[in-house]
């Protein structure tokens, strides 16, 4: 199988992101991640690694508004320049309601503008690594649509919170959306999203189109992050209306849980008869994941790629969470197995 990977995501690593209560810890989502899955795809035997080629803005800014991506190409400079108390991360400290329709000039008015949360930290490298790793989702979509069965898009940052016009989630461009959308100018396309968390942004971008089934898999966002989607209610609008599912789940929710749900997703793909797959490929359901509380085994997560799989579709697999570094590598690659 082509893994698509590039070593730029070493220039995206904020030393800290903040959590509830506003206490400083170590970014969770770190160059380390990669490290350990590029260890158990070597000793697979059946990865191939490459370098992503670059397609430009133009697929990025089908799915992203132009204007967020110049605030993501702009604002560490500016940050620099407004020369700062403690310059190590850009991250601001207020957040816009998006009910105003005000959208102010300055850089901390539109850091609050685009940025939903305290783990969407910018740094020096962040755009730049937010770039190829987008790079990786076109590259690996560019194989499927050349005809391999699979492909695998070795994502760091990951994009799935990422929506048109805002960062979330350690999430600033959205991989799987900017995949997803380059495949429907060749046919139908479903996007299928096993992060614990919703893909909210994945969710908003297609939330109005016919052409991309959207389904996620999550903890329940009325108690877990990102809270303000995910909820079974949510199908989607106007001519999207049908086109997208959510399937929230309680804490603790195991294998057969989480496979019965899986079932019912392959299902709803199967009769939207699409001819490509995005798979947003989160492993922080494992049971020991330090962001996760529902409890999928490494077993299990083996069977929902198996099953994903059976659906024999041309599937780009987009990496997105997981953050118990230990388990992460050999997790990523059962699921993968199903694919080759
Ligand atoms: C990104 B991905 C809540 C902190 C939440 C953001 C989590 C982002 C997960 N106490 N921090 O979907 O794995
Ligand atoms: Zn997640």
């Amino acid at each position: 199988m082509n893994v698509f990977y590039s070593e730029t995501h070493r220039r995206h690593n904020p030393p800290f992101e903040v959590f509830d209560g506003g206490v400083r810890v170590p970014y969770l989502e770190n160059p380390d991640r990669m490290d350990r899955i590029l260890r158990a795809l070597l000793k697979s035997n059946w990865a191939k690694i490459l370098e992503p080629l670059d397609f430009g803005l133009d697929p990025i800014l089908a799915v992203h508004d132009k204007e967020y991506i110049d605030f993501l190409a702009s604002c560490w400079v500016k940050w620099l320049a407004s020369k700062p108390q403690d310059p190590a991360v850009f991250l601001p400290a207020t957040f816009a309601l998006r009910r105003h329709p005000q959208k102010p000039k300055s850089l901390l008015g539109r850091g609050g503008y685009y940025i939903m949360d305290l783990s969407a930290c910018i740094v020096e490298g962040t755009y730049e690594a937010a770039l190829t790793s987008a790079n990786c989702a076109l590259s690996a979509a560019d194989a499927v649509r050349g005809g391999q069965l699979s492909a695998f898009a070795l994502c760091r940052p990951p994009g799935h919170h990422a929506g048109r016009d805002y960062a979330g989630g350690y999430c600033f461009i959205n991989n799987a959306a900017v995949a997803a959308h380059q495949l429907s100018t060749y046919g139908r396309v479903a996007v299928i999203d096993v992060d614990y968390h919703c893909g909210n942004g994945t969710q908003d971008i297609f939330y109005k189109r016919d052409d991309v089934l959207t389904i996620s898999i999550h903890a329940d966002p009325d108690f877990e992050y990102p809270h303000y989607s995910g909820y079974a209610q949510e199908r989607g609008k106007d001519k999207g209306l049908g086109f997208h599912r959510n399937f929230p789940l309680p804490k603790g929710a195991g294998d057969e849980a989480y496979l019965s749900v899986v079932d019912r997703a392959v299902e709803i793909i199967q009769r939207c008869k699409p001819d490509y797959l995005v798979v947003s490929a989160g492993m922080d359901i494992y049971a020991d994941d330090p962001l996760g509380t529902i409890k999928v085994s490494s077993t299990g997560i083996r069977k929902v790629g198996e099953r994903i799989a059976a659906l024999n579709l041309p599937s780009v697999i987009v990496m997105e969470g997981g953050y118990n570094n230990e388990a992460l590598g050999e997790n990523i690659v059962s699921f993968l197995e199903g694919f080759r």
